[in-house]
């Protein structure tokens, strides 16, 4: 059994995806990010980091203590070389599903999450340079993205760990007025991501956790006031 500590958003999908796709049992920790959560001394024991997804595989396959995880990308390759699924075992497809994977975790992800944090979040009017910075650079992304997938069903070719890891970042971008109009590659994808049954599944799964989200004052102060000396309190 995986105990996955989660909350509905673009990373936190990754992981309900991959579970639901291998097939693997798993129980769902909410992880309610707007509520401080994540400072929880027991969540930081194991995600030092304050941030969700991570997991605890209480059956790891050395028999020995649980593992935990934290890092969605650390998440995936640790999920895939458990169960064999969704990561080609040869050197060349493992390398290649990895680099889409990377790619998505330095860039794609961060980026895009700039993005969004600048048109959603930011005081407004938002720093019109920000904006630009980082609305250029995910273009910029999905541009290369859109051209990796030319003739392909899946970003490497056969369905991995890269294609779950960036189809939540398309469609939050998606949320926040992406349109994909001149991405025609990427909205094939996307459809045929969209068409997948565990996927369908993995964003019905974060639905009841959705309404449970604040965007008050007091959780803009959770999620965006964050510094060292949050880390420096919260580490006791
Ligand atoms: N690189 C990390 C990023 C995880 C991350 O940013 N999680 C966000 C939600 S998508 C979070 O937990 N935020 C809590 C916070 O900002 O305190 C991963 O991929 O797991």
């Amino acid at each position: 059994m995986i105990d996955l500590h989660y909350w509905p958003t673009s990373n936190g999908h990754k992981i309900t995806i991959y579970v639901e796709e291998a097939g693997i049992p798993y129980k769902i920790f909410p992880v309610n990010i707007s509520k401080g959560d994540q400072f929880k001394p027991e969540f930081l024991a194991f995600s030092p980091n304050n941030r969700m997804p991570a997991i605890i595989d209480n059956a790891p396959a050395d028999g020995g203590a649980p593992i935990s995880v934290f890092e969605s990308g650390a998440i995936l390759v640790y999920l895939a070389e458990k169960t064999g699924k969704f990561m080609p075992k040869d050197v060349r497809g493992k390398t290649k599903a990895q680099e889409w994977l990377f790619w998505q975790m330095g860039g794609l992800g961060p980026m895009s999450g700039q993005r969004g944090h600048f048109i959603n979040q930011a005081p407004q009017p938002a720093n019109a340079y920000g904006l630009e910075r980082y609305s250029k650079e995910t273009d910029r992304l999905h541009a290369v993205l859109d051209k990796q997938l030319a003739g392909k069903d899946y970003i490497t070719g056969d369905y991995s760990i890269a294609d779950m890891a960036c189809y939540p970042w398309c469609v939050s971008a998606g949320r926040y007025g992406t349109t994909y109009e001149n991405y025609a590659n990427i909205r094939a994808w996307m459809a045929r991501m969209a068409a997948r049954p565990a996927v369908a599944k993995a964003y019905d799964i974060g639905k009841p956790y959705e309404s449970q989200r604040a965007s008050d004052e007091e959780a803009k102060k959770v999620l965006y006031g964050q510094s060292g000396d949050t880390v420096k309190k919260a580490g006791g």
